[in-house]
């Protein structure tokens, strides 16, 4: 009987279409007769997560019943993007529902775009977090994700006059993908101070009684597998008053402001996403969100693992958790606090549970991205914390210094505490002494933070303890659901869909490599695309571009080390040298388009300025009628999830030219080659496997080697490097006004000269430039460039996230896939 009214699969059109419109009349209360777009999605969204849920309980008994070792990946940002589209197709049922929607008179097309981002993340990190929650439901891992659940996403962009404004981005109207569960609310605490007394039996108790109790509330979000029914769970927590807590009293006697107040200071915690990339803030509100959200998922594990009655020792056993970057380190160290404190464990059985269960994955070697936190800061809101910190790193210390005896200077190199004022915690140092496991995410980075910023602890701990997990992307959105067209065009090639599981399946393209028809299509597939994209453009900026043009995109978050300024220096030398030209001479050369996109760190003034040089120079270039199509400059407002999903199948040439050795992986590089266009790039993260895997002919590299950056740096400090004669005219014009007033630019300028060049623009433009000559080059022989892509595309099988979640679930893990019926 059950399975009988569970059955909402609507294997037919018309199933869905009744799902449809059952949910706009009777969940929405609206009538076919007033129901616009945005209504029919919700509909549509509505009918879809029926069907989720059903798996999704299924998924969560199945994985019960299986009782296996489950991992948690524990994130700060889950940049999910839209979900509607995604889940239709995970569940292979886009065909007919968007016949249904189209006999209900809309286009599944205009529905997809009602939906609201989900931009609970900044960048690479947070996108990383949402690809490996596809993978780990598309190959059936039993996988929770933990987060939070901000009602502020990462902002939106407007550009005003050429300027970035920050924009709030309140996304939680109507959003049908979450779920409160009302009954799932841990309290937490904050401040207060630590009891200490000593037992009959001689041994010592600590007990934090907390000052401020602020409750998480659950809600959970379904991650549907591609091509299974695994439907696994990302559980986001949102905090409010603790029932105890919120002070119905003085609500009662009067005093509303004070007890308003006391819900505002809980519900901040979960109100906005820190939007800073690669950046440290050290605020007490973001260590305030970190603990909240480390103690409820902390909670909710050991909850789970207690169901099953086993010995704490099992608890390894059962329970992997991944920490995404330091922002969980915190869980080390309330794990302690739990299996010592509440369960009374000692010290060594507690700490071996907990270096067995924990792996750390670090994300970046920049300094300034190192998590810190002042001690004085920390004392206050998490006394007892700060406590077995400091037994930990006493206890670490001393192991060190029993086998490096007398060298002092090791002890208070790796200690976990610096010797500052104030004094700090250095929380890579705490994830790395808590965790089993330490990756990088790319080959190049994980050799760096061995032989850097970490090499004391390789001595300490062995090599072994350090591994590489190379980045991966999700296939599904990011080829069949970003690049329908392409997708299909494969499938006809390859005889079915299954590279969407296995990316590996794509080498069976190579041999077509030559094909002149097969080209034709590949190339007009390319090229509407791009028209779409030129289509954007007009409609959004009314700048008009050539879509047989070379594209040249750049979008990720505005960064000095990924150097956007580097590419607009270029841009004006180009612009530069084509005014220098005679018309004959411009005849020849390959029309341009660059594209730039993505969002500065709201007090990152450089990164500001960076945005501002590009939409100087567009309104210059543009309008440049000398220039014509040969060159238009673009920047895209609100870069996210979504017109990344536009972008990356409409270019030819995307550039990835941070500076070697900063930037750890990059995984837009991925989603740019897998869409059939061609990277220019540093010897830097993952370019560099890019390289090795669809082989140096096919990648524009250029620009010096993460060895020799320290000598080039050096070379800048003590005045030994003249600029490079091509820039220094770039910066000549830029001061003369043609980009408008040039006091705006000085800090750019500033930053190339007695700034010392830290990011090597000078050293590299020489070679940035001939090597964006020899793109030109290339482009123009359209046969080869066809074959040379789709040769590319057909050797990226590697950089699936499926690969990279196999890797941490063989060798960080050790978890097994559960089937669901
Ligand atoms: C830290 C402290 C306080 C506030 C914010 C932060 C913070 C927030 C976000 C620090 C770092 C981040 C994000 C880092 C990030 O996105 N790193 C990128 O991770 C990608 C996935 O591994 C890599 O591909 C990129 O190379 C890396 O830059």
């Amino acid at each position: 009987l059950w399975k009988k009214f569970a059955a909402t699969e609507f294997s037919k059109k018309e199933e869905f279409q009744r799902e449809v419109v059952r949910h706009v009349e009777t969940t929405l209360a609206r009538s076919l007769y007033n129901c616009d777009e945005l209504a029919a999605y919700s509909g549509a969204a509505l009918a879809m997560r029926d069907k989720l849920i059903i798996d999704w309980n299924k998924t969560q008994q199945a994985h019960t019943l299986a009782d296996q070792k489950r991992v948690y990946y524990l994130s700060l940002e889950f940049l999910m993007g839209r979900t509607l589209d995604n889940a239709l197709l995970n569940r292979n049922v886009k065909e007919y529902a968007a016949e249904g929607i189209s006999e209900l008179g809309f286009r599944m097309e205009d529905l997809i775009d009602q939906e609201h981002d989900a931009a609970l993340g900044n960048g690479g990190l947070g996108r990383l977090a949402a690809c490996f929650l596809d993978s780990l439901a598309s190959l059936s891992y039993p996988a929770w994700g933990y987060g939070l659940r901000y009602r502020y996403g990462i902002f939106k962009q407007e550009i005003i006059d050429g300027y970035q404004v920050e924009v709030p981005d309140y996304w939680l109207d109507f959003n049908p993908w979450e779920f409160p569960r009302h009954d799932i609310t841990v309290d937490i605490m904050f401040y207060g101070y630590v009891r200490r007394y000593t037992e009959d039996d001689g041994s010592t108790v600590n007990i934090w009684e907390g000052g401020e109790v602020v409750q998480a509330l659950a809600y959970d979000v379904p991650i549907p597998g591609y091509g299974t029914s695994t439907t696994n769970n990302l559980r986001l927590w949102s905090s409010k008053p603790s029932t105890g807590e919120f002070d119905f009293q003085k609500f009662n006697s009067g005093d509303y402001e004070s007890s308003v107040r006391d819900q505002q200071r809980a519900e901040t915690i979960s109100a906005v996403l820190y939007p800073n990339d690669n950046i440290d803030v050290g605020k007490e509100l973001r260590l305030k969100q970190q603990y909240f959200w480390v103690a409820a998922s902390l909670y909710d594990i050991v909850r789970r693992f207690k169901k099953s009655h086993r010995a704490w020792t099992e608890f390894p056993h059962q329970v992997a958790i991944q920490l995404n970057d330091t922002h969980p380190t915190l869980a080390i160290v309330e794990l302690m606090r739990i299996l010592v404190d509440k369960e009374h464990l000692d010290w060594d059985t507690a700490w071996n549970i907990v270096t067995e269960t924990f792996g750390y994955t670090n994300h970046t070697v920049l300094p300034e991205a190192l998590e810190k936190w002042s001690v004085p800061l920390f004392q206050n809101l998490l006394p007892r914390h700060l406590q077995i910190i400091y037994d930990i790193n006493l206890f670490f210390l001393q192991s060190v210094e029993r086998r490096f005896p007398k060298d002092r200077e090791l002890l208070s190199r790796v200690s976990i505490i610096e010797e500052s004022n104030p004094q700090v915690i250095r929380m890579a140092y705490l994830a790395i002494i808590g965790s089993k496991k330490v990756n990088g995410v790319a080959e190049l980075h994980s050799d760096l933070i061995k032989t850097t910023i970490f090499k004391d602890f390789v001595n300490i701990f062995g090599p072994d303890k350090f591994t590489n997990v190379t980045n991966g992307v999700t296939p599904r959105r990011w080829l069949h659901q970003a690049n329908p067209q392409l997708s299909a065009l494969i499938k006809e090639k390859l005889g079915s869909y299954d590279f969407l599981k296995d990316l590996s399946l794509l080498g069976g393209l190579e041999k077509f490599a030559d094909d002149k028809n097969f080209q034709k299509e590949w190339m007009d597939i390319k090229f509407r695309n791009k028209q779409r994209l030129a289509k954007y453009i007009k409609d959004t900026t009314s700048i008009s571009v050539n879509p047989s043009a070379l594209f040249d995109i750049q979008v990720k978050r505005i960064h000095e080390y990924k150097r956007q300024q580097m590419n607009i220096f270029g841009v004006i030398s180009r612009y530069l040298s084509l005014k220098a030209m005679t018309k004959e001479e411009r005849a020849k050369q390959v029309p341009r388009v660059s594209i730039f996109g993505g969002k500065a760190a709201p007090g990152y003034w450089m990164a500001k300025t960076i945005i501002r040089l590009i939409t100087a120079v567009s309104e210059v270039v543009n309008n440049d009628a000398d220039i014509g199509d040969l060159l238009k400059v673009v920047f895209i407002e609100d870069y996210n999830v979504s017109k990344a999903e536009f972008l990356c199948p409409a270019s030819d040439l995307s550039e990835h030219i941070s500076t070697a050795g900063t930037e750890a992986s990059g995984t837009s590089n991925m989603k740019f080659v897998l869409n059939g266009g061609l990277i220019i790039g540093t010897c830097d993260g993952a370019n560099i496997e890019i390289t090795r895997e669809i082989g140096e002919e096919r990648i524009f590299l250029f620009g010096n080697l993460a060895e020799d950056v320290e000598d080039l740096r050096h070379a800048h400090r003590y005045g030994k490097t003249p600029m490079d004669p091509a820039l220094k005219e770039v910066c000549d014009e830029i001061q003369k006004g043609t980009f408008g007033e040039p006091g705006v630019f000085a800090g750019l300028i500033h930053a190339l000269t007695e700034g010392g060049d830290y990011y090597l623009v000078s050293d590299d433009f020489a070679s940035y430039l001939s090597t964006h000559k020899l793109v030109d080059e290339a482009f123009k022989d359209t046969a080869a460039w066809a074959h040379n892509t789709i040769v590319a595309v057909s050797r990226m099988g590697f950089f699936t996230s499926d690969r990279a979640i196999n890797e941490y679930a063989d060798e960080i893990w050790n978890i097994d896939p559960v089937k669901v019926d």
